[in-house]
């Protein structure tokens, strides 16, 4: 069944000139773009964004690097995406993630750890209706 979800670029991202690299593995894979725009993401919407992890020691660090710069924002289409673009962003930590996911090809580090996609249908939903 085709499932749309969420992705976002992180500032890291587009100041190491990224954008394309990563947007082309969702393409080369045969996802659809459906949306996509870049923007500096309010304080608040950010927060909104990782309301989940309010409560977390390092959510002071996490809001403060994603309103660091600007972010790309993207709603993507195809059969089983979230699980798919969870399998290709690979673990949280880049230093845990598998060589071939992104994180693990282009990461070192947290919180910029490149980008952030949906885990759910529900936060898909929910993600999608904060940005578009
Ligand atoms: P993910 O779904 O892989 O993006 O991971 P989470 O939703 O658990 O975490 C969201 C973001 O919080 C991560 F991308 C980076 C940051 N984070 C940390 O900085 N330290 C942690 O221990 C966990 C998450």
């Amino acid at each position: 069944m085709k499932e749309k979800t969420f992705i976002m670029l992180k500032p890291d991202v587009v100041k190491r000139k990224l954008i394309g690299r990563i947007i082309q593995r969702f393409e080369d894979k045969g996802l659809e773009i459906l949306e996509i725009k870049m923007l500096k993401i309010p304080k608040e919407l950010a927060e909104k964004l990782y309301e989940e992890h309010r409560n977390r020691d390092f959510f002071e660090k996490l809001i403060n690097f994603i309103t660091s710069g600007k972010v790309v924002v993207m709603v993507i289409e195809g059969e089983r995406a979230i699980s798919v673009v969870r399998k290709m962003m690979g673990k949280t930590d880049p230093l845990e993630a598998e060589v071939g996911t992104i994180r693990g090809d282009f990461g070192y580090s947290t919180p910029d750890n490149l980008l952030h996609a949906s885990d759910s249908e529900d936060s898909a939903k929910r993600e999608i209706n904060l940005f578009f």
